[in-house]
């Protein structure tokens, strides 16, 4: 049996592109339907028999039209090839108010053949037309649905961490209990947060209500062929352990961060050893999404900084249909001579979207990357008060800022009422 396992597809992202005036389409999903337009014809191309995917289908929680529409016929086209499909609900796809109807409700209303769409843990049998999938699936678990407010008082988070472990764990056994001991191949599909998982930038993570971040043992069951994630948006494999957990990664590129990541999806064969048991065999497959690209030019030896600039972004071939942001070093002196309006003029005819041109005058100011750090420092830091956080930041920036030194305390002040209301 193959599957194919795709993610965190974000149609509705505006954040680097210009709208076309008549379709009202923007060029990032533009981009997204083109990477969702790949993933279909692949499965098709590949013969596969099932696609699993694993959330965060919109950016918005309350999408518009365009994007939903364009999700369903690829939805559809899937289902008249006789493919099944199973939708499982990401942070994105939970309704904004706990009780209200989800973007993706549309998909148990109107029945599409071999369509399946579930927001909560449950085990589904998938026709094939090669036999029975079971599906393990444990959709967005948010923070509450694990750990109460009280039983969360008396703790420090490393324990709410550990209960809120337990707590998937134990719900991952019930369902195991209560699913028939078939003959069929089983996976485990999900979207959560993997202990050690590396981030990609582009996630939209909330710091002030830390989520659940559950050790790789917790998901490793030896009923599981495979284990397909979403929600980071890092296409990556957990370690090197059976089964493998895999993360699909987001579909298509939304920000800088990913600048240098690959993204697609995963295509999964599974096979029965001599055993008798289900294994899996994936690989990835790349989509054609936009490349980013940040092109840096050193003008500061220039006797023409402008025409020195233009010259190198010639010779760049990287620039074409990519997004692009262009930092230039100069002399304090250049800063006349250099003719940014004929830079964006030549980039406008070749990139898909300019997205800033600037000048910098100190070499030292690098742009922040935030996945320099390590995972184990990055999920430290998520853990950590955002207050804290802010507060540390303002220090750091009123050493060199005079305003922000004088209203330090009142932007502190005003965060915390903002906290407070969230
Ligand atoms: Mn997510």
């Amino acid at each position: 049996m193959r599957v194919l396992h795709f993610s965190d597809v974000h149609l509705g992202a505006e954040i680097h592109g210009r709208r076309d005036p008549e379709k009202g389409m923007h060029t990032q999903l533009k981009d997204f339907l083109r990477c969702l337009d790949f993933m279909v014809e692949t499965a098709v191309d590949k013969d596969v028999d099932a696609v699993l995917f694993t959330g965060d289908a919109y950016h918005s929680r309350r999408p518009d039209p365009l994007p939903q529409r364009e999700f369903i016929k690829r939805i559809i086209s899937l289902s008249e090839r006789n493919i099944a499909v199973l939708i499982l609900a990401g942070n994105h796809d939970l309704p904004p108010v706990q009780g209200e109807a989800s973007a993706l409700d549309i998909f148990s209303v109107v029945k599409i053949p071999g369509v399946v769409f579930t927001r909560r843990p449950e085990v589904i049998s998938l026709p094939t037309r090669k036999g029975e999938l079971q599906v393990f699936c444990l959709p967005y678990l948010p923070r509450r649905s694990l750990v109460s407010v009280e039983e969360e008082r008396a703790l420090d988070e490393d324990k709410v961490q550990q209960l809120m472990g337990r707590r998937v764990r134990e719900g991952l056994e019930s369902l195991l209990q209560k699913s028939n001991q078939s003959d069929s191949p089983a996976i485990l599909v999900g979207h959560i947060w993997v202990q050690g998982a590396e981030f990609s930038g582009s996630e939209r993570i909330l710091t002030s209500s830390a989520e659940p971040i559950v050790p790789p043992s917790v998901l490793r069951h030896r009923r599981f062929a495979y284990v397909g994630l979403g929600h980071i948006h890092r296409h990556q494999a957990i370690d090197g352990f059976k089964p493998p957990i895999v993360y699909a990664g987001s579909l298509g590129r939304l920000d800088f961060g990913e600048e240098k990541q690959p993204k697609g999806f995963v295509i999964v064969d599974l096979e029965r050893t001599r055993e008798g048991e289900w294994e899996a065999k994936w690989q990835f497959i790349q989509t054609p999404t936009r490349q980013f690209i940040t092109v840096k030019l050193d003008v500061r030896n220039s006797t023409d900084p402008t025409q020195t600039a233009i010259e190198s972004l010639n010779s760049n071939p990287q620039i074409d249909g990519a997004v692009v942001r262009v930092l230039i070093f100069i002399k304090e002196a250049q800063r006349e001579q250099i003719n940014l309006g004929k830079l964006r003029e030549i980039l406008e005819k070749r990139a898909d979207y300019i997205s800033s041109i600037e000048t910098r005058t100190e070499e030292k100011q690098e742009i922040n990357d935030p996945i320099a750090r390590t995972p184990e420092e990055f999920e430290k830091q998520l853990r950590q008060n955002p207050i804290h956080l802010l507060e540390e930041w303002l220090e750091k920036k009123s050493q060199s800022d005079k305003q922000i030194k004088e209203r330090k305390s009142q932007l502190l002040d005003l965060a915390q009422k903002l906290m407070e209301n969230i």
